[in-house]
């Protein structure tokens, strides 16, 4: 009964490391200097697979992964069906945001009643945020480089990731509005926890008290 575990490169898996360690689990290759998808461990029936931040709900959720780490944001934007969602693992910790061009009066723009044209990567929290607000907004997805948009006019504002705000200070942009805090959770497909239960107990259980440990 193999277990197998979905991460993304980066302070996803970097961060999770402890966590496996804690359950038992190493990873025994260089996985950020790799160019392979898929990883052995030190334990025969436990492996990782590297896949896009917000692919990690969508491999557990297909059974591609009996569970994972991801970040809020991604399992807010992908819904989390299928999934259960046992443990906040307290890492990988940000804030989604409002940013708008230095100098954009945003506070006015809200109470004139503007509507508002949004670049983000995350359209459910922005749509979920500004209609709880009552403001009027255009949605613009985009993968990458947010900062840009407000820069080129292409949008008032971007809702977005920050952790120290060095990135949007870079790019003349001003944080406005926090929406949400954000950390990584465990995800585990509900399949995989009735049919591969005692393995994967054993793993959230670990995770769980390496988490209390270390908060
Ligand atoms: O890059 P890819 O499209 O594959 O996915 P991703 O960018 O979502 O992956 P990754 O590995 O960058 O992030 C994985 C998860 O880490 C995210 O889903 C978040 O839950 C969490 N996380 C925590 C962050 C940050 N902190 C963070 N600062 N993810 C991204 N950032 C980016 C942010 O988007 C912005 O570009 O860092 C920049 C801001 O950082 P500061 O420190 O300059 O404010
Ligand atoms: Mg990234």
């Amino acid at each position: 009964m193999t277990i197998t575990i979905a991460l993304s490169k980066g302070r996803i898996f970097e961060e999770t490391v402890p966590l496996l360690a804690a359950a038992g689990i190493a990873v025994t290759e260089d996985v950020e200097k790799s160019r392979k998808l898929i990883f052995e461990t030190n334990q025969s029936d436990v492996r990782v697979v590297l896949v896009r931040a917000s692919d990690v709900p969508v491999y557990v959720q297909y059974g591609g992964a009996d569970l994972g780490v991801s970040g809020l944001d991604s399992l807010i934007e992908h819904g989390g069906q299928g999934l259960y969602q046992p443990l906040d693992l307290q890492i990988a910790k940000c804030r989604v945001s409002v940013a708008v061009r230095n100098g954009f009066d945003y506070q006015l723009a809200v109470k004139q009643g503007a509507r508002l044209r949004i670049a983000t990567k995350y359209p459910e929290i922005a749509r979920n945020f500004f209609a709880k607000k009552g403001v009027h907004v255009d949605m613009v997805k985009l993968y990458g480089s947010m900062e840009l948009a407000p820069l080129t006019g292409m949008a008032d504002a971007i809702v977005d990731l920050v952790s120290t705000g060095n990135t949007l200070k870079a790019n003349d942009l001003v944080e406005v509005e926090p929406i949400m805090d954000i950390s990584s959770r465990l995800v585990v497909n509900q399949a995989s926890l009735k049919l591969k239960q005692e393995p994967l107990r054993h793993i959230i259980d670990a995770f769980a008290a390496a988490v209390a440990a270390k908060n």
